[in-house]
């Protein structure tokens, strides 16, 4: 297949792009290398050293002979110069990656907000409506997350996308239908991702445009088979307090003996999987499109779910760390149970990586060697959901916030 990599150059895009064309397929990056900037806007780098675009590609067919062609093409704002591309190059499969992720980052003032719901609305109406303009049926595969649902499961398991729900008609009859799980973003940037499946659902019934959505828990580690191959093929790795994700954090921290930051008591508990199992999910959705005028196709991307807490001791225990309950910078439930269907992925053929101590041994590993490019004041989370919580925090500095270290 010909295959569009929207965000080729990001976490989750990278390896994946590497992964399929492995596989034989031809791999189009197209990417505006904002997450690079971003990184330069806050001072920060990747834990591990990342090559420019252009040499990683170069590496990449000097090791395997293969090709991936980079495209430098802003999604969000030039429309018409990815027209041109969709219609000039007509790929099968489109793989949309192309969105700012954090959710620290999009509340951290109101310049991020606009730009992260400017950025992330646009680039994937932009795709949606050029798909239709140039009458191109390529299956669309987008990047979402479970955080589209929230995170309570009101003792009920979050379905796979839809829920069944009875409608009483006025003659009193229950009338059946599937409906969008409700939506319950917990930042901004959540809440575009529930703009999104909006526009597909939308796209999907008007112009029949294949879609499948892939609601993705946090992903964990770091090397995936073919990153593997060559250092300069190395994933990009974040460990700062806007883009670094809760469990590498942990390990980050542990390997430079930085206390685990727990926010709150660490009750939130969320739905996990690890970057191999990320990239086969997005293999295995390739392999199984829906048909022209099916309704979206949605998956659960995730493999486990754990509780903050949990997690800080699992790594506390192996990696000899000390953990930290802070004052959490996010508004969202100190405690929550969570039960998530993911049985879609497991029928395809899905073997879950689970948490395993070889697997978080390797990432602490991997850390310790590029220890030296941590700057240890970008580790603290410090952007705030509210404006009362950011009072408290600039008022404690970080020095101080430890409540208690175990
Ligand atoms: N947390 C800590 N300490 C930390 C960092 C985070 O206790 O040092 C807590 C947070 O307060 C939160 C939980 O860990 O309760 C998860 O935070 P996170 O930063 O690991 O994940 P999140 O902000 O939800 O976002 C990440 C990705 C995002 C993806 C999402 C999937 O950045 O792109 O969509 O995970 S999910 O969480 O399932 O919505």
């Amino acid at each position: 297949m010909k295959i569009a990599v929207l965000g080729g150059d990001g976490f989750v895009g990278w390896p994946t792009s590497l992964h399929l064309s492995d596989q034989g397929h031809e791999i189009h990056i197209l990417d505006n290398l904002s997450r690079r900037w971003i990184d330069t806007e806050l001072g920060v780098q990747s834990l591990t050293p990342m090559d420019s675009i252009q040499e990683r590609t170069r590496i990449w067919h000097q090791e395997t002979g293969r090709r991936i062609h980079f495209h430098l093409i802003d999604l969000a704002r030039d429309y018409e110069v990815l027209k041109r591309w969709l219609s000039d190059n007509r790929p099968d499969a489109i793989i949309h990656f192309a969105e700012q992720r954090a959710a620290p980052y999009s509340m951290k003032s109101d310049r991020h907000k606009n730009y992260t719901v400017n950025n992330n609305v646009n680039a994937t109406h932009n795709l949606l409506n050029a798909l239709v303009e140039i009458d191109l049926d390529a299956h669309l595969v987008h990047l979402g997350t479970m955080g589209v649902y929230g995170y309570s499961t009101v003792g009920a398991a979050i379905p796979e996308g839809y829920l069944p729900v009875g409608i009483e008609t006025i003659g009193g009859e229950t009338v059946k239908q599937d409906i969008l799980y409700p939506a319950n973003p917990g930042s901004i940037y959540h809440m575009t991702k529930c703009l999104d499946q909006l526009l597909f659902q939308f796209y999907a019934k008007n112009d029949g445009v294949r879609i499948t959505d892939l609601h993705q828990g946090i992903v964990w580690g770091t090397h995936t088979e073919q990153t593997r191959r060559h250092v300069q093929l190395i994933n990009r790795f974040d460990y700062d307090g806007d883009y670094g994700t809760v469990l590498n954090r942990f390990l980050i921290q542990a390997a430079i003996g930085y206390p685990l930051t727990v926010h709150g008591t660490g009750g939130q508990t969320r739905a996990f999987i690890h970057i191999q199992d990320s990239v086969r999910c997005i293999e295995l959705a390739l392999k199984n499109a829906p048909k022209r005028g099916d309704k979206v196709k949605i998956f659960n991307q995730m493999t486990e779910t754990h509780r903050v807490r949990d997690l800080a001791e699992l790594v506390a225990n192996m990696a000899g760390a000390q953990v930290a309950y802070l004052p959490n910078p996010r508004k969202e439930a100190a405690e929550n149970d969570l039960v998530v269907h993911n049985e879609q992925f497991l029928e395809l053929g899905l073997d879950p990586i689970t948490l395993e101590q070889g697997l978080l041994a390797e990432v602490v590993d991997v850390a310790k060697k590029y220890a030296y490019r941590v700057d240890r004041n970008r580790v603290p989370a410090i952007s705030a959901w509210t404006k009362d919580i950011a009072a408290t925090i600039e008022h404690d500095p970080e020095g101080k916030r430890l409540k208690s270290v175990s």
